[in-house]
């Protein structure tokens, strides 16, 4: 195996959708089999916060997921577990600020995908030293899916980044919707990262489908 190449990541970030079974309305299998009907291009599992799964349940509803995501081309990435991630052989990790060091994970995980969240410049450079595929940058607007999210820093933040030099593959993450997508891709990032917008969603078929049109539209835009 290689490491992913950063156009194919860039490709597969633009409607990277978060899940676990705590954000989901209904069964997370039919949320997600949903999700990808509509388009999106990436999946993260994100089994956290208050009522979620742990061991064995966690690790079969994984393996379900992940065999749905399978079926369908959509790389599987695991939150923070990087020894859930290995076991399964999921894809690649995402990890914040306050997990392992993202060095360490890096040479637990060989070349399978890392992620990264960053919050300001300083940790956005230290995440490319230490490796990231891609970083992930929010909160961008006000969200209620994450119980210790900082302050909203708005698309700003992300034009920031790029302006000072940080080129890597870059997805933002945190109260986005299709009405507000087109202006953080147009602000820099390569594409959307949700949790609500799509687990809420009565059809998250057709909120899939609008966020793809959304990013879609401002690429062409650009
Ligand atoms: N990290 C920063 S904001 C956030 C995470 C995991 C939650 C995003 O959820 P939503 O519902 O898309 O605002
Ligand atoms: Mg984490």
């Amino acid at each position: 195996m290689t490491r992913i190449a950063s156009d194919t990541m860039r490709e597969q970030l633009k409607v990277y959708f978060i899940m676990g079974s705590v954000n989901c309305a209904k069964p997370p299998a039919e949320v997600l089999a949903e999700a990808i009907a509509g388009g999106i291009t990436l999946f993260q599992f994100r089994e956290k916060g208050s009522g979620a799964l742990v061991g064995e349940q966690k690790y079969e509803l994984a393996k379900q997921l992940q065999h749905i995501c399978r079926e369908h081309g959509i790389p599987f990435i695991v939150n923070d577990d990087v020894e859930l991630a290995l076991a399964l052989d999921a894809d690649g990790v995402h990890i914040g600020q306050e997990d392992e060091d993202a060095r360490i994970v890096r040479a637990k995980i060989g070349d399978k995908i890392l992620g990264v969240s960053a919050h300001n410049l300083e940790e956005a450079r230290a995440a490319m030293d230490a490796g990231a595929d891609y970083i992930g940058v929010g909160p961008i607007y006000p969200t209620k899916s994450k119980e210790d999210a900082k302050k909203a820093q708005g698309p700003e933040i992300i034009r920031l980044l790029r302006r000072h030099g940080i080129a890597i593959p870059l997805v933002a993450i945190g109260g986005v919707t299709a009405d507000n997508a087109g202006e953080v891709i147009a602000a820099g990032a390569d594409g959307v990262s949700v949790i609500s917008a799509i687990a809420s969603a009565s059809s998250p078929e057709t909120a899939a489908r609008q966020l793809v049109r959304a990013v879609q539209s401002s690429k062409k835009g650009a």
